[in-house]
């Protein structure tokens, strides 16, 4: 069953290059995405850094705008550094953006490029790229990397990368290294971030940016070196990433789908004494409220 709400034009599949994709290792799917769809997200996180400042009676912009989300996210990390990592964490499990990024319009681009059996690798990232939300002592643009080396699944892993805004030269583009792939697994050197790759094939030159509008999707093999473009226009960039492995693979079969993913959680109370029973009472007025 499709999901004409989140294809740019219902009833269409936008053309998937395999050809280019094999020989450059990525491939760009022009208006492959619902921009209604995009536009709503964006809403949803400038609206998601809002919660907390209205909290606090602080102002808020209203809307989904690129201005209204730096605004929102920089009124936050401003004032409380953890609540802003938090926040921009939670903007990852937004149901709508879950939605979009397996959205028949994506999971049919991963069949397109040979992976028969698409499972989901790891969870959902969005990267908020802007200088002005740059996390003090952090880093927040990805070093030169190849995603396999964290996923660790199948040959023909693919990454998408969907941006909820525009995507120019100037405003962090993601940049690859477009051949790269075909050098296999490079070694790396460490990162704050994630493994740097460290090779001296892949150099300056090897890079090219990648404009983008909201709609747009990149596909890029696992095994192609990418990284964030230095460049910024003073507003944020957003975008979604999601990563698929090919069940049917057979190094994946043959090797009982490892996992180099692990979660886990905190038994201890991350606020001290609560929930007490009067909390819980503003949820659910039946329960004793006598604690
Ligand atoms: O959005 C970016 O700039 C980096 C994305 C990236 O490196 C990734 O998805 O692996």
């Amino acid at each position: 069953m499709t999901h004409p709400a989140r294809l740019a034009t219902p009833g269409t599949r936008p053309h998937v290059d395999r050809e280019t994709y094999l020989k450059q290792g990525y491939v760009i799917v022009r208006g492959a995405l619902d921009t209604a769809a995009l536009a709503a997200i964006n809403t949803e996180i400038s609206e998601l850094f809002g919660a907390p400042l209205r909290r606090l009676r602080l102002p808020v912009d209203s809307g989904g705008s690129r201005e209204a989300v730096q605004a929102n996210a920089a009124r936050l990390l401003a004032i409380d550094v953890e609540a802003y990592i938090n926040t921009a964490r939670m903007t990852q499990m937004l149901a709508s953006a879950h939605q979009l990024m397996a959205s028949d319009a994506i999971v049919d681009i991963v069949r397109a490029l040979g992976l028969s059996f698409p499972v989901i690798s790891t969870r959902l990232s969005n990267h908020i790229m802007s200088d002005v939300l740059r996390i003090p002592g952090g880093y927040h643009k990805s070093p030169p990397h190849q995603d396999w080396r964290s996923m660790q699944g199948s040959l023909d892993s693919v990454v998408l990368w969907a941006p909820t805004t525009p995507v120019t030269e100037h405003s962090h583009p993601l940049q690859v290294a477009p051949g790269s792939h075909l050098l296999g697994l490079l070694d790396t050197v460490e990162h704050i971030m994630t493994p740097m790759v460290s090779d001296p094939r892949i150099t300056e030159d090897s890079y090219v940016s990648l404009p983008m509008q909201p709609g747009d999707v990149v596909a890029f093999s696992s095994f192609l070196v990418h990284r964030t473009g230095e460049t910024g226009d003073g507003q944020v960039r957003i975008a979604f990433s999601t990563r698929y492995n090919n069940a049917e693979e057979p190094t994946y079969v043959a090797h009982g789908y490892p996992t180099p993913y692990k979660y886990s959680y905190r038994t201890d109370l991350m606020v001290p004494d609560f929930p007490k029973l009067a909390d819980i009472a503003r949820i659910f007025p039946d329960a004793a409220a006598g604690d």
